[in-house]
């Protein structure tokens, strides 16, 4: 008998995906995690009913939400990612040659758990001693890195790999939230967040561009195509204080980028300002 899973992206259209078994399932403090093995696409993380990854496909949101931000960046050293317990935005970051300290911020240690048990080749980060493994409340930590204010304890870059903008994650899309993200940042610091679909998801990339565009100097939005997400088209959001998110910096002169572009499969020198070239709806959006 075939066994389907079915995500509904919008209320009124969805996916299906042929599943060959069920590899754990279970109701966490925050979520429902479900690991399916699926003919199509290698196994599936799936919380609260969305899909938050495919073994197939991973490659295309953990490179474009870890390197772009990274390598925009003159000297990224300090790193906070809030969400992405499963670990594939902190095995990306940790390809960039300045990186010195990951913190990683997971509300839920159960995916980190899963993760490090079905996912081993994107966990595989996890385990570095430059990782800092914090399970807790993204929210309430940059609200105290904020108040505590030490300078030299502020991040060079902080990625915030969440969710939907429902359940656990929601307060992550709000103005507080943003506004603690920039306090925690320091004076170079850039920001970049998962911000949905452009097709299906217009008035939320619209409203988060508009608090970024108030707290930052700088802000753009680019895109890859990821196709078991709603639309298959996904955008990023990044606020930053000093550096053009969208150029590679030049520090990295010295850089073997020919190893990086081998080992990353989307990711590319091309790429990365590729990336932000817009059509005319998304344009549109970000008015
Ligand atoms: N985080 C973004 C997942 C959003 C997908 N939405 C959906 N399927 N409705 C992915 C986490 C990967 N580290």
């Amino acid at each position: 008998m075939e066994a389907w899973f079915f995500e509904n992206q919008t209320g009124n259209f969805g996916i299906k995906i042929r599943i060959e078994s069920i590899l754990f399932h279970e109701f966490s403090d925050f979520q429902e995690i479900t690991i399916y093995d699926t003919l199509e696409f290698g196994k599936v993380l799936v919380l609260d009913k969305a899909v938050m990854f495919a073994e197939k496909n991973e490659f295309v949101y953990h490179e474009m939400l870890g390197l772009v931000p990274l390598f925009s960046h003159e000297k990224p050293e300090r790193i906070l990612i809030i969400g992405g317990g499963d670990g594939g935005v902190v095995r990306e970051c940790l390809k960039n040659p300045f990186v010195r300290q990951i913190d990683l911020v997971e509300i839920d240690k159960k995916v980190i758990d899963v993760s490090k048990e079905f996912f081993p080749e994107i966990a595989c980060g996890l385990d570095d001693k430059r990782v800092r493994i914090l399970a807790e409340d993204g929210i309430e930590f940059v609200k105290r890195v904020n108040a505590g204010g030490i300078e030299s304890q502020k991040y060079d870059v902080i990625l915030v790999d969440s969710t939907d903008p429902v359940g656990p994650a929601e307060g992550l899309f709000r103005r507080d939230f943003y506004e603690a993200a920039a306090g925690s940042l320091n004076g170079r610091g850039i920001f970049a967040a998962q911000t949905e679909s452009p097709f299906f998801n217009g008035s939320l990339i619209k409203d988060v561009g508009k608090i970024i565009e108030d707290i930052y100097p700088k802000r753009s939005l680019y895109c890859a195509s990821i196709p078991v997400y709603p639309s298959g088209l996904w955008s990023f959001t990044t606020g930053s204080k000093k550096y053009d998110a969208e150029i590679i910096n030049g520090s990295y002169k010295d850089f073997d980028f020919l190893q990086l572009e081998a080992d990353s499969k989307y990711y590319s020198r091309e790429i990365h300002p590729a990336s932000f070239i817009l059509p005319n709806f998304i344009k549109e959006i970000m008015k």
